[in-house]
């Protein structure tokens, strides 16, 4: 063993919640591997904190007319929160945007450039001159020259799912202004991770063929393409900022400060001792992560870390594969996912079965899918029908026959020693799969425990023998008690709330994990508390319920992705020309406090000037909308909008998922021009 652990679980994007998924491939087995090292004495460090910078953050706060900073708080608390009530124990949950982050961050980067480890180089990227500004692949739009989709994104078309470059692009237009984007040279920071390759190869290739054959194959393709430079700065203004003179306007890329948070939120939570677990070489350095991050936590950060020279080096990187959702692809764009929040609220105090659930169909090795009946099927006929009916059959018949105190051992058979020398043996099986990252594996064998003990109770039946021989019923009612208290170690990293239940009732405080094994954890004469279920049958409802949801986001979606509104009921020329549409310009415009939606708005009509409350607010910002002319349905009866009146209707298209844009005369006319 290791004197020290540092455990790091991938910093999750804080522009969204987080889903199964991520709990399946990262959280999970990330804690139970924590839980494990300190039931076992081990000093451990687990670090998590949120990802707050990148692009599709501010393309979030963009769209929602917010400042990323207020996407980032809103979901880094949502996914803390989230995190905390599954019972991940992070030692340290922190963020990007913490100034200690910033400062570890921006020094890194500082040795770095100082000692000369990165090239510079210029390229044509493109330009938005109207907004002043270099554009991100995701803030180029244009057409998909691989399936004529108009929509494609500069680094990847969502129609077909090509990759692409923002070159590639037929007409590209800016998302910001509209404006269409020009070539310009700008200059950025590579890490010339060619330089690094022998290095790699030499400390991957042949020092980690134990790693898993998925991250080992992944490391060994990227290798024996050949590295190349890779950029780690870009042109954005939200991120660390380059700490070098000249770099006004460009900051980290972030997936160079990423990886440097698990730095800083170990600086933050040890401001002492932190260097001990980053640079002395009886630290063992784990990253927990999902394969699309394999390579920048096993070729990209580990060059980092070189490059700088002071740290220790990942010593496993056990990167699991992707969770599926019922058959599909989970997507958060697609609202395809179970969001953990929702998941707490529709099924409470039910952390545990989804812990269980999702750790014995892990993704570990492959690609694997959740499906609401497997998780059905994993409560009622595993967590209720052998492990709680087990636990639950040993505490009745202790309070039945001998009033809840722990009976006494006559004479044992050879059986019961067949039965007790298993606990051991299932101790060190459970050891050596979770010390491989083998976490299913780990929860089957844990389970087997509970098996052993249901089998125990079968084939004795104590209940049959109460009439004739109560020394017997005594010593099986001990032996079946003492697997119990073993149950309540054995399976705290794995199920921690049914653990606490479990002590609860046993009436015993937390033990170590090398008391795992023993025959005498409950001391004769303890007194047991009155048991409760450790688990509830989960009826056909909640499942279906749970199926519904999914399938309501399914149809949702089906109308998004193109389906429009059936055509209206005929009206006459008459009800049409009651109407009063005319063209108008916003002169003012501000956000409605304490909404998402609504924008109060100024207008001249051509008539008067007048207020209309909109909701629009989700697509244009106040700044975006001031000086535009756009419609408006004149005579609509005024209505009161949270204590605004509102005098008409701006016209809006709105498609079926939601998304609206105004509606525009294609010149511009004089305000109160009717149109009809
Ligand atoms: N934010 C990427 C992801 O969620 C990411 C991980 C960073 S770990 C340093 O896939
Ligand atoms: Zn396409």
């Amino acid at each position: 063993m290791y004197k020290r652990y540092l455990i790091t679980s991938a910093l999750p994007y804080a522009n969204g919640p987080v889903h199964i998924g991520h709990l399946a491939g990262v959280y999970i087995p990330a804690d139970i591997y924590a839980r494990y090292l300190r039931l076992r004495g081990c000093d451990v460090v687990f670090i998590g904190g949120s990802d707050e910078h990148g692009v599709p953050i501010t393309i979030k706060a963009r769209r929602l007319g917010v400042s990323p900073q207020d996407v980032v708080d809103k979901y880094h608390s949502l996914i803390k929160d989230s995190f905390e009530r599954f019972g991940i124990t992070f030692d340290i949950y922190s963020r990007t945007t913490s100034s200690i982050h910033h400062e570890t961050a921006s020094a890194f980067f500082r040795k770095l450039y100082d000692e000369g480890k990165f090239i510079e180089q210029t390229s044509e990227q493109f330009y938005d001159e109207e907004a002043g500004q270099f554009l991100a692949d995701r803030y180029i739009e244009g057409t998909c020259p691989r399936c004529g989709c108009e929509k494609a994104y500069g680094d990847q078309c969502e129609s077909c799912g090509s990759t692409l470059s923002p070159n590639e692009l037929i007409n590209p237009k800016s998302t910001i202004s509209g404006s269409i984007p020009v070539l310009r040279p700008t200059s950025h920071w590579y890490l010339p991770l060619d330089r690094y390759q022998d290095f790699l190869e030499d400390w991957i290739l042949n020092g980690h063929k134990e790693w898993k054959t998925n991250v080992y194959g992944q490391c060994k393709s990227w290798l024996d393409q050949g590295l190349q430079p890779r950029a780690v700065s870009r042109d954005l203004s939200w991120g660390v900022p380059i700490p070098v003179e000249g770099a006004e306007g460009k900051v980290l890329y972030v997936w160079f400060d990423a990886p440097i948070g698990y730095i800083s939120n170990t600086k933050e939570l040890l401001p002492d001792t932190w260097e001990l677990y980053w640079k002395d070489r009886e630290t063992k350095l784990v990253h927990f992560i999902g394969k699309d991050n394999i390579v920048f936590h096993c070729i990209v950060f580990p060059s980092m870390l070189k490059a700088h020279g002071d740290y220790i080096l990942p010593d496993n990187v056990p990167a699991n594969e992707f969770l599926n959702l019922e058959g599909r692809k989970i997507s958060t764009t697609h609202n395809w996912a179970i969001w953990l929040h929702e998941y707490l609220d529709d099924l409470p105090g039910k952390q545990d079965v989804l812990r269980y659930a999702l750790c014995a169909n892990a993704p570990e090795t492959k690609d694997n899918d959740f499906t609401w009946k497997d998780f059905q099927t994993r409560n009622n006929s595993e967590l209720v029908a052998v492990l709680g009916n087990f636990v639950n059959r040993a505490l009745v018949l202790a309070h039945k026959y001998f009033n809840g105190k722990v009976p006494e051992v006559y004479a044992l058979t050879d059986f019961d020693r067949e039965i007790t020398v298993e606990i051991p043996v299932i101790r060190k099986d459970v050891e050596n799969s979770i010390e491989t990252f083998k976490f299913r594996e780990a929860l089957k064998k844990v389970m087997d425990l509970s098996r052993l003990g249901n089998k125990y109770l079968a084939d004795t039946e104590p209940w049959k023998l109460a009439a004739t021989d109560m020394d017997r019923v005594s010593t099986i009612l001990n032996i079946s008690l003492q697997i119990t208290a073993n149950l309540s170690i054995i399976l705290e990293p794995f199920l921690p709330f049914t653990v606490t239940k479990l002590r609860r009732m046993l009436n015993i405080e937390a033990l170590n994990w090398d008391r795992l094994g023993e025959t005498g954890l409950l001391a004769e004469g303890h007194q047991l508390a009155v048991p409760e279920l450790l688990f509830d049958k989960i009826e056909d409802s909640i499942i279906e319920a749970q199926m519904e949801k999914l399938e309501a986001s399914k149809k949702s979606d089906a109308s998004a992705a193109g389906s429009v509104a059936p055509q209206k009921e005929t009206v006459q020329f008459d009800d049409f020309g009651k109407m009063d549409i005319r063209t108008v310009t916003v002169l003012a415009a501000e956000r409605v406090p304490k909404t998402d939606k609504l924008l109060k708005l100024t207008i001249d009509t051509g008539i008067d000037t007048r207020t209309i409350v909109s909701g629009i607010a989700e697509f244009y910002r106040p700044e975006d909308i001031i000086g535009k002319q756009v419609c408006v349905l004149l005579n609509l009866a005024p209505r009161k909008i949270k204590g605004i009146e509102s005098q008409g209707m701006i016209l809006m298209a709105k498609n079926s998922s939601g998304k609206m844009c105004l509606v525009q005369a294609s010149e511009i006319m004089d305000n109160g021009t009717e149109i009809g």
